[in-house]
């Protein structure tokens, strides 16, 4: 059993909903359910085009029994259902976008996977939702650095 940690973004069409379905996915593969989930944050979008529309984020915490390449093509096959083509411009407003944070200690470094996620501590969209579930991965001069375009949406979803 492994210790997952998964962003979620929105930033096309009903972003609330599509966060909402993807978590019901991933609560599919979770041995205990998802044990811990962040607020949803709305975030200014980073290195994306001009006036690309803001997006809704939010981290979750699950045990799989999945191996860490299982879970990256069902998170994939996620995404596909949401309607998200496989080939699009980088960082084209998607419907779903869900990327592996880290997976127990595991580091790899494969063409289709890199763990734990390579720009996650430069990000406030991850760093600030990840430090409410795991405030012992998250310092607090990191999120203070990282907290610019990034705030509470919504409580419970
Ligand atoms: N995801 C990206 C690129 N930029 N910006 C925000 N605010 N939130 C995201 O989830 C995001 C982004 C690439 O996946
Ligand atoms: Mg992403
Ligand atoms: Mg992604």
């Amino acid at each position: 059993m492994a210790t997952v940690g998964i962003s979620l973004g929105s930033n096309l069409g009903d972003r609330l909903v599509f966060l909402q379905q993807a978590r019901e996915k991933l609560q599919a593969i979770a041995e205990e359910g998802v044990e811990r989930i962040s607020s949803v944050y709305e975030t200014d979008p980073v290195d994306c085009a001009p006036g690309d529309p803001q997006f809704l984020n939010a981290v979750l915490e699950i045990e799989t029994a999945l191996s860490a390449l299982d879970l990256l093509n069902y998170c994939l096959e996620v995404e596909k259902g949401f309607g998200r083509p496989e080939e699009r411009a980088t960082n084209a407003p998607r419907p779903i976008d869900l990327d592996l944070l880290y997976y127990d200690d595991l580091e790899m470094e494969s063409e289709r996977l890199i763990l734990p996620h390579p720009r996650m501590r430069e990000r406030g969209f991850v760093l600030l939702p990840l430090a409410e579930i795991r405030p012992d991965l998250v310092s607090p001069e990191e999120k203070e650095t990282h907290s610019a375009g990034v705030r509470i949406w919504q409580n419970s979803w």
